[in-house]
């Protein structure tokens, strides 16, 4: 039987934290085996937010090179950069004539990421969901494993493939959000009431892949928590509950193990424990990425030959759309 298809791609807006690697990247590359994979580098979307364009291209490299180093493994998942491939923002532009204004208006990203970024509040941000959609309806794709923030821009996904195929004709499979259990939505360190974001500012909001171990602990150890001291999953106490759900995803001990574990601990006894799995965890990813780094024609070599491979079904599905709305 053929193998499920799996489509999911991250910004190379800035360093990738543990918000991605747990609510997206782990999961891509823990899934390898049981699904057919495509991953992308969504360059297009990072410019709806004003970006350097020298530093872009660097970092599309960059990131390509961590998705490589915390374990995508080219012989099992394709992966490449959105920008090659046309049919992208081609297949957006249709679809952004089947999106009704106020499905669109509707999008809670668009509300708030328009106020972090007052100065530049453009189309492309607010059409943002439009080219989502694209990337992953030009698929087929049958799953999109994403962090909880996404799940809204999936449903307008679905809802823009299923009015289409009324509309015009079958063209586009219907895709599942494939969202984890544990980790889809880990928060800001700082400030737990937010989700952990790239983008945030404060030294002490987000945990970096590339964090060096001295770091990462002093990060944990000013964790916002609270004035309780029982330290139990207790989703009211946004502080304790979101590091708990990092060492419970970590370690995959059960809830039970870990309250019994922290039972008569202190929540500094606690905050170590936490950091020490995150710097094991990422201590294989660092000294690949590292490795890797040395490596750039081959990270090219990768990106080229993962565009190649899907490139065919990106246009097969474009052309089947434009045809069906009658553009020559
Ligand atoms: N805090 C998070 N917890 C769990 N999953 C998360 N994701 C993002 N933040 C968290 C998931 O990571 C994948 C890639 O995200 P993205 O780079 O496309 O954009 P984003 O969601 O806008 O992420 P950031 O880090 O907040 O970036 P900026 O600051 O640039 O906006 C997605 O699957 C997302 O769900």
């Amino acid at each position: 039987m053929a193998k499920k298809r799996v489509f999911s791609g991250i910004q190379p807006t800035g360093q990738i934290h543990l918000g991605n690697y747990l609510g997206a990247v782990k999961n891509w590359v823990d899934s390898q085996d049981e699904y057919e994979n495509i991953f992308c580098v969504v360059n297009s979307h990072a410019i709806t937010t004003t970006q350097d364009p020298k530093e872009l291209k660097e970092k599309t490299y960059e990131l390509a090179g961590m998705l490589l180093a915390c374990g995508i493994d080219v012989e099992k998942s394709n992966l490449f950069i959105q920008s090659e491939i046309d049919e992208h923002p081609a297949l957006a532009w249709i679809l952004d004539c089947n999106i009704p204004m106020g499905e669109m208006n509707r999008m809670t990203q668009f509300k708030d990421k328009s106020s972090k970024n007052a100065k530049n509040v453009n189309v492309g941000l607010f059409n943002y969901p439009a080219l989502m959609a694209a990337d992953i309806l030009l698929y087929q794709s049958d799953g999109v494993p994403v962090g909880e923030d996404q799940k809204q821009h999936l449903e307008l996904s679905r809802n823009v493939a299923m009015k289409f195929n009324r509309d015009f004709g079958e063209c586009f499979k219907i895709p599942e959000p494939l969202i984890p259990k544990v980790g889809a939505r880990v928060m800001g360190l700082d400030d737990p009431s937010v989700k952990m974001s790239k983008s945030a500012k404060g030294n002490n909001h987000a945990i970096f892949l590339l964090d060096s171990p001295e770091e990462i602990l002093k990060k944990f150890k000013k964790a916002t928590t609270d004035s309780h001291n029982a330290i139990i999953f207790d989703e009211t106490r946004a502080g304790v509950y979101n590091l708990l759900s990092i060492y419970e995803v970590f370690t995959h001990k059960s809830r039970e193990m870990i309250e019994n574990e922290f039972a008569h601990k202190g929540y500094g006894e606690f905050k170590i424990a936490v950091a020490e799995v995150v710097i094991e965890a990422l201590r294989p990813i660092q000294e690949e990425y590292l490795r890797l780094s040395t490596e750039k024609g081959y990270i090219q070599k990768v990106l080229r030959a993962g565009a190649d491979k899907v490139r065919p079904l990106a246009k097969a599905t474009y052309q089947k759309a434009k045809d069906l709305v009658g553009l020559v």
